[in-house]
């Protein structure tokens, strides 16, 4: 074991922002002024509720929760761990200072010809610092907080990797989905419909077989990113997040079911999801600003080990009403899928996609250069049914070049100005949404059907009179430039 961790603490010295375990990235975050040290807080309400202010400061900082009341000093709790600027584009390995679609334009670059690169498997690593099995195990150890006034309970697993295999054809998947304490050895899981974990649920279930499954709860924050980011089924995103690291992904076969651990993890458990084995799930205050998949039933994690490191720390997320703490970071690697898939599917002459801060998927903008009728509509078609945009959108908008589809201003003046609600607008029914859609009727809901509607908005002047269309006003760049140049004093006064 030695040996391991030594060679680990090599590696994390070496490698660069997004390298190494969660312990260098908050080294890091200290090193730029951005680490907050919290003492004493409450893991009832008060780790949630300051996570959520200090999130919205203008210089959010990256907190550090220890001596949480009740629970050993040194068990500690990380939330806001990539939200600000430079975070966000250290966690995705992109210079400091680049504006929201240059940033997306980076990180398509760096990812465009990213090769997968396969898990190293190791026998031991910092993980196994602590083993815990059959009565041993206490999942109430943990500092785990309750996070909004209204949750169903405390969430031990929010910005956390949950570790599946498919019983088909053996692909590992990791993905975020949270996690409810609910007893000593029994955590929730509740994954939405389609999403990875819940096909493999499905197959097990279907065969009347427990699901194998690894939790981690504290890992380096991109291994979480990786979790997150709806990744195509056939894509392990150990190996994503190795790919963009640069580096192999360390893992430990889990002894009870060979998933693959990050060995340099926090936390991890191991055990089984039974398919008779039901507990109320939720609620949740979750992303969509809203506690909106109430209480169902759902598996548990029946946990049959815990693995962690001396004074763990786990990686939490609050999520809340938007934006959110890891807004800048998906928001990039949304726009940059979203962006690939209409490039994928054929459609020439786009210039940006923006995920709204307040709304993600759910209010979608799409800028184009239209060269021909219908190219508007096939943009905001394949926008609102590509697996980056599908889930839980809403509305999607095509705007003319000339606006900033980050500019929610300028995007409400082309909607206003440019589109006519009687010819304007294409409704799609049955599109794929979730229990968290705070708009499913209750009926719908009591019959499982969770899907919504999707409004595609032209807002691009109508392409067969385009020359005919209204000059827009607005002093032009070159008259900006000279009046820049001429009168500076001034000028300078109001910026
Ligand atoms: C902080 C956070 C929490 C999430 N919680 C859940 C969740 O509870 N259930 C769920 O199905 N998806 C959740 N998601 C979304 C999934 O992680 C995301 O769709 C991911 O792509 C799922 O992985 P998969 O595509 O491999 O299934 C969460 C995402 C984030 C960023
Ligand atoms: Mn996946």
């Amino acid at each position: 074991m030695a040996t391991n961790v030594a060679a680990e603490s090599t590696r994390s010295r070496l490698s660069g922002g997004n390298g190494g375990d969660l312990r260098d990235w908050l080294r890091g975050a200290d090193e730029l002024g951005q680490l907050q040290t919290v003492r004493g807080a409450d893991w009832d309400l008060e780790i949630g509720g300051l996570t959520e202010l200090v999130m919205r400061q203008s210089k959010p900082s990256c907190l550090l929760f220890d001596e949480i009341r009740g629970h050993a000093k040194g068990w500690r709790l990380v939330t806001n761990a990539f939200t600000s600027k430079e975070l966000a584009a250290r966690l995705l390995g992109l210079p400091d200072g680049l504006g929201p679609w240059e940033m997306t334009q980076a990180w398509r670059e760096k990812t465009r010809h990213m090769p997968l690169i396969p898990v190293r498997e190791v026998s031991d690593g910092p993980l196994m610092q602590n083993v815990y099995r059959g009565a041993d195990i206490d999942l109430e150890r943990f500092p785990t907080p309750r996070w909004h006034e209204k949750d169903g309970g405390r969430y031990l697993g929010t910005a956390d990797m949950v570790v599946t295999r498919d019983p088909e054809d053996g692909q590992i998947n990791v993905g975020a989905y949270r996690m409810m304490l609910q007893g000593k050895d029994k955590v929730g899981l509740y994954i939405s419909p389609g999403h990875h974990g819940r096909l493999h649920r499905d197959k097990y279930f279907s065969r009347g077989e427990p699901m194998p499954v690894v939790a981690v709860f504290g890992a380096h924050p991109l291994l979480h990113l990786a979790a997150s980011r709806g990744l195509p089924p056939y894509v392990n995103e150990y190996e994503w997040a190795g790919g963009v690291r640069g580096q192999a992904i360390d893992v430990i076969p889990g002894p009870i079911t060979g998933l693959p651990m990050p060995a340099d993890a926090e936390i991890v458990v191991e055990g089984f999801l039974h398919p008779d084995r039901l507990m109320d799930e939720g609620p949740f205050g979750e992303w969509t600003g809203y506690y909106a998949s109430a209480v169902r039933k759902e598996p548990y994690v029946q946990v049959e080990a815990i693995y962690h490191r001396d004074d763990p720390i786990i990686l939490g997320h609050c999520p809340g009403r938007p934006p959110h703490q890891t807004h800048i970071a998906s928001s990039t690697i949304l726009q940059a899928t979203i962006m690939d898939a209409l490039e994928a599917a054929g459609i020439p002459d786009v210039k940006a996609v923006a995920c709204s801060p307040t709304a993600s998927r759910g209010f979608l903008v799409v800028s184009i250069k239209p060269r021909y009728s219908g190219h508007a509509k096939q943009v905001g078609f394949v926008a609102s049914q590509c697996r980056g945009g599908a889930y839980l959108g809403r509305y999607v908008v095509v705007v003319d070049e000339d606006i900033d589809p980050f500019n929610t201003d300028d995007v409400i003046w082309a909607i206003w100005s440019r589109s006519e609600p009687a010819e304007s607008l294409d409704v799609i029914h049955n599109a794929w949404s979730t229990p968290l859609d705070p708009r499913i009727s209750p009926d719908k809901r009591a019959k499982g059907e969770y899907s919504n509607s999707r409004l595609i908005i032209d807002a691009t002047r109508p392409y067969s009179w385009r020359s005919q269309f209204p000059e827009p006003t607005g002093a032009s760049p070159q008259l900006q430039a000279q009046l820049r140049a001429k009168w500076q004093d001034l000028l300078a006064q109001g910026d």
